[in-house]
């Protein structure tokens, strides 16, 4: 049977229920997921004093391929956009900056030197999101920044993020699609802090200066990630989720929830209609953490598909900004990226094809037997049907066979490339 009939029957078990697959289809096709360009070249960027990776994250692995210079990073990207179905963001760092050979420190990028990015996003009708880059440099190199009781390096962190501001901005005026400046700061204490107060306050007030200026949202907008832990911070994290949960609030920004960023029985699914309830908006780093905040590639498991029941059931699509985090450099990295992705965009198609309003009904009533048995029968409906003919009708590879493009990819282009 050809994956049409597949399909075909397959709907119908789904309209059984009232659901209808077309518009469920017809919904995910206008879902945007930022894909992190990182994935691609394990953090790395293309500065011209290129630094070690630091901030208490890392990548492991040695696949050999990966991309060294902005064009084969959007090569491989376009490559792995090949392969997923729909129009997307990618999801920039400031070390992704390029400056032709020129050193422009962290505090003087600008968006002239994102020109080729937006050029290239035209190109291929895609979205920018940004990160001003707190780490991987000298001035962080204590584990300090927005907080920093230095107040030249603190000012020079400010600076930095007013920059990546402007270039969110240029983003979103160039490509007509909201961008999102996501701040993310490793600042904290290997050890047991003997103040936990200052360094908050100066966390506090170098927000208040770097968001001083008002962007319009339709351009660009503003989210702060919080972390329970990173190496080198493992007693004592400054931007902890309270700590940004209250700002974000207070100030109106998003609060920005990275999965792998929370304590390890506690669920990013579990918190979205609580901050939905008092915010108009928020954002997402989906990763997958493995005993700890370890950023493997993002699996279709428990998680992953509860967090799109959560989107899909409180009618958040368009509130939730949907972006990945991860990087495993033991796989060929544009595999990943096409594995991550498609999981993301398989778990919300999951819960666009599910009952969300009888099973709601089941639990007001004190139904719960009927819920937990619907919510276990959905799980081998034939999901994968539906999912195999919303990919051939995008034009991208039916099930596993991506792959092969990938292979070939990997043979012509990445296993060319030195070292
Ligand atoms: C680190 C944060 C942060 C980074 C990226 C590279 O723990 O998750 O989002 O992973 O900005
Ligand atoms: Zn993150």
């Amino acid at each position: 049977m050809g994956v049409k009939e597949t399909f075909e029957q397959a709907k119908k078990q789904y309209e059984q229920w009232g659901i209808s697959v077309e518009e469920a289809l017809d919904k995910l096709k206008q879902i945007p997921i930022s894909i992190h360009c990182w994935q691609g070249d394990d953090i790395g960027g293309f500065e011209v004093e290129q630094q070690e990776l630091s901030g208490g994250i890392d990548v492991t692995g040695d696949y050999p391929g990966k991309a060294t210079t902005p064009e084969q990073l959007r090569s491989d990207l376009e490559k792995a956009l090949s392969l997923i179905p729909g129009k997307h963001k990618i999801n920039l760092h400031a070390i992704y900056a390029e400056t032709d050979g020129e050193v422009v420190d962290r505090d003087a990028i600008e968006p002239k030197h994102f020109k080729n990015w937006v050029e290239w996003a035209k190109k291929n009708q895609l979205g920018l999101d940004f990160n001003p880059t707190f780490f991987s440099h000298p001035k962080a190199a204590d584990g300090l920044t927005l907080a920093h009781p230095d107040d030249d390096i603190r000012e020079f962190w400010i600076n930095h993020c007013i920059q990546s501001r402007k270039i969110s901005e240029y983003f979103g005026k160039e490509l007509g699609q909201t961008s999102l400046n996501n701040i993310w700061v490793p600042d904290g204490y290997k050890d047991i802090p003997s103040d936990r107060l200052t360094p908050r306050k100066r966390l506090k007030d170098s927000l208040d200066q770097i968001l001083a200026e008002k962007i319009d949202e339709r351009y660009s907008v503003d989210a702060v990630e919080s972390k329970l832990f990173g190496i080198g911070s493992e007693a004592y994290v400054v931007g902890s989720h309270e700590f940004y949960m209250g700002y974000s609030l207070k100030n109106n920004i998003l609060c920005l929830l990275d999965t792998g960023h929370y304590h390890p029985t506690e669920m990013v699914s579990n918190k979205i209609s609580s901050l939905l309830l008092f915010q108009d908006k928020l954002a997402l780093h989906v990763s997958r953490p493995v005993r700890w905040d370890s950023d493997h590639v993002v699996i279709l498991d428990d998680e992953l598909r509860e967090i799109g029941l959560e989107i899909v059931r409180n009618n958040a699509l368009d509130k939730v900004m949907i972006g990945l985090d991860f990087f495993d450099a033991s796989i060929n990295r544009v595999a990943a990226w096409t594995i991550g992705t498609r999981n993301m965009i398989k778990s919300l198609l999951y819960a666009l094809l599910m009952p969300n309003d009888h099973l709601k009904q089941l639990q007001e009533q004190g139904n719960y037997t009927e819920r937990l048995a619907l919510l276990e029968e959905f799980k081998t409906y034939p999901f994968g049907a539906i999912w195999d003919y919303y990919c051939e009708q995008m034009g991208v590879p039916v099930q596993e066979q991506w792959l092969e493009s990938v292979k070939n990819y990997e043979q012509e282009v990445l296993s060319q490339r030195e070292g």
